[in-house]
């Protein structure tokens, strides 16, 4: 059987947790959730890191001893990992006796090997980072995470002759190019170790702390934190006889952020070796989420706590909104209007409208029942049918790559295709005519396969959503159950099942920018309960999901139907025999030819490398014979003519909202 293990790295408990644990711990919920889909026997790790000065100062801040209140944030961690559909298979907590077994176990094998030695070291110490810097790691003569200058310390302690193992590590790094990814991170790594290694201080003498677990061959001394943190991921499953640690340790991969790629690039595979343990498989590594004040950390204040968010928005939709956002080792903003964005299109307006028309069309058709295939498909429903093959075949190809969003982007091009299809084929014409009800069967039963297929697929991203789909498409499973072959096979709904029509599954925020900070007064977070899905209310006059009112007010889902973009042009040409058109190439992400009426106003020559606002979305015309996909904005004056243009320059394809 194919074996999945995951670890998160075990958090400070030196304040609560924030957005960034919560991502890192939802990316390896979502990873093991999607080796269990594939039908792999997983194990996942978190937990809590819980000695050293840092814990020390807290606790002293606070007023309690040290195990006292890391008990009391540990706990918070615990606890908070469910609430957002974590689902760990174990917390491990650094003050756990088997932790401290392990680790004293790990270090008298390194000692007994004559890896680790005794001397005496002087140098520039931060407090904060608890680890001695050397000059040219400063910056401004100051540590560069604490902006503050380190103090001069001397200090006999125990070292690992971390030295000796640079070559081995860069020979090792550079035969398995998959060790660290993405490979930017790996590269950082190499250059780190193009530099001399120096040797690891891996002890505090007793006098100055005490809250660590005791080396194992000099009481005076209590281990360095990273020494002991780092062993963690092995503790946790047994090692050295375990049978998790057999099974497991062979296909490890820790998911950490940059912040800690130096100890886990370097020190931990280090430890590995000189204690004759086999390395991991992967380290993946994930870039910082920032808010405009900058990178959030608990030493920067700015935390968001995720928390406040998830009931807010919903559980799923934050969880959604963190995957697709950030693209994996990268940096990415967050804020809770692109967060509200992200829930009103991508969630209420295409997956939860997709679901209502569907299942409200498969109520009113046909009683709430799932149709046969009537008549053989057609182009259009292959069409649908193969996006959906690509989809299934995208996400199990990307999610290993850590290409999260790719893969949700692929489901999301399923979702818009079937929205797509549905304002094509009318359904509600088709039901006008008896005779055409072989087909009408064939539409619905394609619609209902392509939102059973996307229920599965968003199972490792959004856990109750995908239960409550299956469910309201008549199939009772747990996520855990689910299989990605057997469930997503086209065609497998049971015919004559019970659907059912239900709630709309995310409700439209109305109002963005709330103040994250006091969540007991975000009622304005209120859902648009009467969200309508496009198919009208009567079969024979289908709205649109907007509708003007008497007033030729239209409201926002009409507004947001019209896909505006932002686009480069990277070419322009007049049209032959016209004085007014232009032919362009605009860059919106992918190459759309448009054809514009502009050329009395704007020179070709101008044009090129120029922004623009565009329709994306508006139906193909030819002009003078050539095909024009969109239309650019331009406001009169006059007798001149205005492109309108974004304020600065953005990246092409940008959506305007
Ligand atoms: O470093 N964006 O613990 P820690 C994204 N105890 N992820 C973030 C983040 C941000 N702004 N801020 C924190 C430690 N994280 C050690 C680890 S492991 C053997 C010991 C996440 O509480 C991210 O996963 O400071 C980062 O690596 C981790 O929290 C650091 O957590």
């Amino acid at each position: 059987m194919n074996r999945f293990y995951i670890t998160t790295p075990i958090y400070y408990v030196n304040a609560e947790p924030h957005i960034g644990h919560a991502y890192t711990t939802i990316v390896a919920d979502v990873m093991n959730r999607f080796h269990e889909l594939l039908g792999f026997k997983t194990f996942f790790l978190t937990g809590t890191d819980e000695h050293g000065d840092k814990i020390v100062q807290a606790a002293q801040a606070a007023g309690v001893e040290p195990k006292a209140y890391a008990d009391k944030i540990s706990a918070l961690f615990r606890q908070t990992w469910p609430k957002l559909s974590i689902e760990n298979d174990k917390f491990i907590r650094t003050t756990d006796l088997e932790h401290v077994r392990v680790v004293q176990y790990v270090l008298q094998k390194v000692f007994d090997a004559g890896e680790i030695y005794f001397d005496t070291y002087k140098g520039l110490y931060c407090v904060g980072c608890e680890r001695f810097y050397t000059e040219r790691e400063l910056v401004d003569g100051k540590c560069p995470d604490h902006d503050k200058p380190p103090v001069e310390r001397a200090e006999a302690n125990y070292f690992f002759r971390m030295s000796k193992y640079q070559n081995w590590l860069i020979a090792h790094m550079e035969s398995n190019p998959e060790c660290i990814r993405p490979e930017r991170y790996r590269n950082e790594v190499l250059a780190f170790l193009r530099e001399p290694l120096e040797d690891l201080c891996i002890s505090r003498p007793v006098e100055r702390l005490n809250w660590g677990i005791p080396l194992p061959f000099d009481e005076n001394y209590v281990t360095y934190v990273w020494f002991d943190a780092l062993i963690n991921y092995i503790s946790a499953i047994g090692y050295p006889d375990g049978q998790l640690y057999k099974e497991f340790w062979p296909v490890a991969q820790h998911l950490i952020a940059k912040d800690i790629l130096k100890p886990h690039g370097i020190y931990w595979p280090t430890m590995l070796k000189a204690a004759g343990i086999p390395l991991f498989q992967h380290l993946n590594v994930h870039g910082y989420w920032k808010t405009d004040e900058g990178k959030m950390s608990k030493s920067h204040g700015a935390v968001v706590r995720p928390l406040d968010l998830a009931p807010v928005y919903g559980l799923d939709a934050f969880r959604y909104f963190l995957l697709r956002e950030m693209v994996f080792g990268l940096d990415a903003k967050f804020s809770e209007e692109a967060l509200v964005q992200r829930i009103n299109a991508d969630l209420a307006n295409d997956l939860g409208n997709l679901f209502s028309r569907t299942l409200a069309m498969t109520a009113r058709y046909f009683d709430e029942k799932v149709p046969p295939f009537g008549s053989q498909p057609d182009g259009m429903d292959r069409e649908l049918h193969d996006k959906v093959d690509d989809a299934v075949r995208q996400f199990r190809d990307e999610i290993p790559r850590l290409g999260f969003h790719k893969a949700l982007v692929a489901i999301w091009e399923c979702v818009g295709a079937a929205n797509k299809y549905i304002d094509y084929v009318a359904p509600w014409n088709l039901a006008k005519d008896a005779a055409l009800l072989p087909r009408l069967q064939t539409v619905m039963r394609t619609l209902l396969e392509v939102n059973k297929v996307v229920a599965v697929l968003i199972s490792p991203f959004m856990p109750s959503t995908s239960v409550k789909m299956l469910e309201r498409l008549g199939i009772a499973k747990k996520t855990s159950d689910l299989r990605l072959a057997e469930d997503t096979s086209w065609g497998a709904l049971q015919e004559g099942a019970k659907v059912l029509k239900g709630e709309s599954l995310f409700p439209r925020v109305e109002t963005a920018g709330k103040k994250l900070e006091k969540p007991g007064k975000q009622g304005a977070a209120k859902a648009d309960k009467g969200q309508k899905p496009r198919e009208g209310k009567k079969a024979e006059a289908p709205a649109p999901s907007g509708v003007t009112d008497s007033g030729g007010l239209i409201d926002i889902d009409l507004f947001r139907q019209v896909d505006l973009r932002v686009g480069l042009i990277r070419q322009a040409e007049k049209v032959p025999h016209s004085d007014k058109l232009v032919k362009l190439m605009v860059d919106i992400g992918e190459e759309r030819q448009i054809v514009a009426g502009i050329a009395k106003t704007h020179s070709p020559a101008d044009l090129v490398g120029k922004q623009v606002v565009l329709v994306a979305n508006l139906k193909p015309a030819k002009l003078m014979g050539i095909e024009s996909h969109g239309m650019i904005l331009a406001v009169r004056d006059g007798l001149d003519l205005k492109l309108v243009v974004p304020e600065a320059n953005v990246s092409p394809g940008g959506k305007i909202s």
